[in-house]
């Protein structure tokens, strides 16, 4: 059975982004592969975090994961920081890693982008795709679902894991990255050019666990072109293009035949019955949240799983060590 592997960062309320780009995707590829999903909680060190905040996204992520079927049972779920090897390798990854490369890595421009002339860019954010690297290459996984954004850091890690094969032999798989057919770009409702994201604007972002008037608000009003035509073209319809997106993933049906049903009809009537559609998904994972989080499970499940994630990054790491003389 072919591994893969991918995780998310407690950064802040999970989003609809995260959910379509991300975590549907991770549901349906768990029977087909033997995976391993993580909580990325030292990526979310990354930025400045309140302490107690992370703790409370880091349950939710957890939680959100149980509730829209992940099942612990087929799937590693693990929290990142549980298993040391991730940092011990990740040093390792950022020794093997360039300046040069690091730095040209759009998140890495994007968000040091949004830090003043006058802020320091903390190191962390610069080194975390070495640290991505070593998450992937410890449990030799072949696949990497994620949505485009996190595409550019899974060919860095192909690239790190070869340049480490030549150098001290065949030692990682190199991974390949897979991103959805639709969703991969969930963009914000108030900016369309943009991708939807967790620390971007409220009113452009949909948040899983959010109260659901909010997100038909949002949806309501969305920022759209005024020809009033349902059709799919991303460079001169991107609102309409990007609820279209969230539609078709939602409803497992194709963008095509949703363009084929929605013709002649008016923008108020499309933006309700895609606020009805996730609002519908939303509700019933909200409640499902909600048991998970009154349930004692969460600790038990975590613990596990740290415990089957360090039997495979303890092997692999050793293996590094002995590559590199460190033992
Ligand atoms: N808008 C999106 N559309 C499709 N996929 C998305 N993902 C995130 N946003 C979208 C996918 O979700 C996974 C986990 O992402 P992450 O939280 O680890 O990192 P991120 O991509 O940086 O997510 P955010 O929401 O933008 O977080 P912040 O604001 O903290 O940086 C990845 O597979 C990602 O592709």
């Amino acid at each position: 059975m072919k591994r893969m592997l991918s995780g998310i960062k407690p950064t802040g309320q999970l989003t609809l982004g995260n959910y379509i780009g991300a975590i549907k995707q991770f549901i349906s590829y768990q029977e087909e592969y033997e995976m391993f999903i993580f909580i990325a909680d030292l990526h979310a060190l990354t930025l400045p975090i309140d302490a107690k905040e992370l703790r409370k996204n880091t349950r939710d992520l957890i939680s959100v994961y149980l509730a829209c079927g992940l099942d612990p049972d087929k799937v590693v779920l693990f929290k990142q920081s549980d298993v040391h090897e991730h940092a011990e390798l990740g040093y390792i990854m950022a020794c093997n890693s360039y300046m040069g490369e690091l730095s040209r890595m759009t998140q890495y421009k994007d968000k040091t982008s949004k830090i003043s002339d006058h802020g320091s860019i903390p190191t962390g954010i610069f080194i975390y795709p070495a640290l991505m690297a070593a998450d992937i290459l410890l449990y030799d996984a072949n696949y990497i679902p994620v949505g485009i954004d996190q595409k550019q850091h899974v060919e860095l890690t192909r690239d790190l894991a070869i340049r480490f094969n030549n150098h001290y032999s065949e030692t990682f798989i190199v991974p390949e990255p897979i991103t959805p057919k639709t969703g991969a770009k969930v963009a914000s409702l108030s900016n369309p050019e943009k991708k939807m994201s967790k620390s971007e604007s409220e009113k452009g972002t949909i948040y899983l666990l959010e109260d659901l008037n909010i997100t038909r608000k949002k949806i309501m009003s969305s920022v759209t072109d005024c020809d009033n035509e349902i059709k799919y073209d991303t460079e001169h319809k991107p609102g309409i293009s990007n609820l279209l997106t969230i539609l078709s993933s939602l409803t497992g049906k194709s963008i095509e035949s949703l363009v084929e049903n929605y013709q002649n009809v008016g923008y108020g009537t499309f933006k309700k019955d895609v606020a009805d559609a996730v609002c519908k998904e939303l509700g019933e994972l909200q409640a499902k949240v909600l048991e998970i989080q009154s349930s004692n499970k969460i600790e038990e499940i975590l613990e596990e799983g740290a415990k089957k994630a360090s039997y495979y990054a303890r092997k692999k790491l050793s293996k590094v060590y002995r590559k590199v003389g460190l033992n």
